[in-house]
């Protein structure tokens, strides 16, 4: 998948694109991302790329005509088969089937703003979806863009071994994640359930299945108001989750 990102602090990310996972599905040809400056899409001497807002008020706002031509340039480059994606706090949430959806994209454009916002001209003329990645107000949609860009390579077929497979993830069972843990056996007198270390592979599973089920109950009770979240359970889970109702 390609994913170009239109941004006023290209270099922000630099780091990011080069390290990890992100930076190893790059190198392998999975993934391919373009930071564009949107400095050069300016037509003035000193590349404005924000001015006053009308009807007065404190802030700048980004002037649309910068934007209008990069993101018509950058979608012209990707064949016009691009979707166009705008961070803001006023997009829709993003979650697992949000990132899943955009994931079957074969090409994406992401609009990262500054300042008070957009002119609203932007989100008419050339945004196809607003996405936000929560309820609180950044100074701008790079951090978004990476979360975005990293949620979606985990996506993205041979980015993720089979060691941590995304088959195995827990969003995409639905439920949170049971408790890790590794060596040493003992940290602050607190020892590793006796379970993980005997060697029973099946039983391993089913306490794993029990675990997950047990803190999705107690932190996000909310995730088994979902028909198909409680669908995907396992027999003994569902039976778990009668119990924990009585
Ligand atoms: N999830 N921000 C964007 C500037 C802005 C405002 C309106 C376009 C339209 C955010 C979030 C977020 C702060 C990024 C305001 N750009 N983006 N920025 N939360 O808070 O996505």
């Amino acid at each position: 998948m390609r994913v170009q990102v239109l941004t006023i602090f290209p270099e922000l990310f630099e780091p990011f694109l080069s390290t990890s996972l992100v930076g190893r599905a790059i190198e392998k040809g999975l993934l391919e991302v373009r930071v564009h400056d949107l400095r050069d899409f300016t037509a003035d001497r000193h590349r404005s790329v924000d001015d006053e807002p009308y009807g007065g008020g404190g802030g700048m706002v980004m002037m649309a005509p910068p934007w209008i031509r990069a993101v018509r340039e950058v979608a012209a480059a990707a064949g016009d088969r691009c979707w166009r994606v705008l961070l803001s706090p006023q997009g829709v949430r993003l979650d697992d089937a949000k990132v899943r959806e955009l994931a079957g994209r074969a090409d994406l454009v992401l609009l990262c703003g500054r300042y008070e916002g957009i002119d609203e001209r932007v989100r008419q003329t050339v945004v196809d979806e607003e996405i936000s990645i929560g309820d609180y107000v950044l100074s701008g949609g790079e951090l978004p863009a990476m979360v975005l860009i990293e949620a979606l390579s985990r996506q993205v077929p041979g980015v993720v071994g089979l060691a941590d497979s995304v088959a195995n993830d827990s969003f995409r069972l639905g439920l949170l994640d049971h408790p890790h843990y590794t060596r040493p056996p003992v940290v602050e007198g607190l020892e590793v359930p006796e379970v993980l270390t005997a060697g029973d592979h099946a039983k391993i599973r089913r306490w794993r299945e029990q675990e997950a089920l047990r803190a999705t109950l107690e932190k996000r009770p909310d995730l088994l108001a979902r028909p198909e979240v409680v669908a995907g359970l396992t027999p003994e889970q569902r039976r778990e989750l009668e119990r924990s109702k009585s």
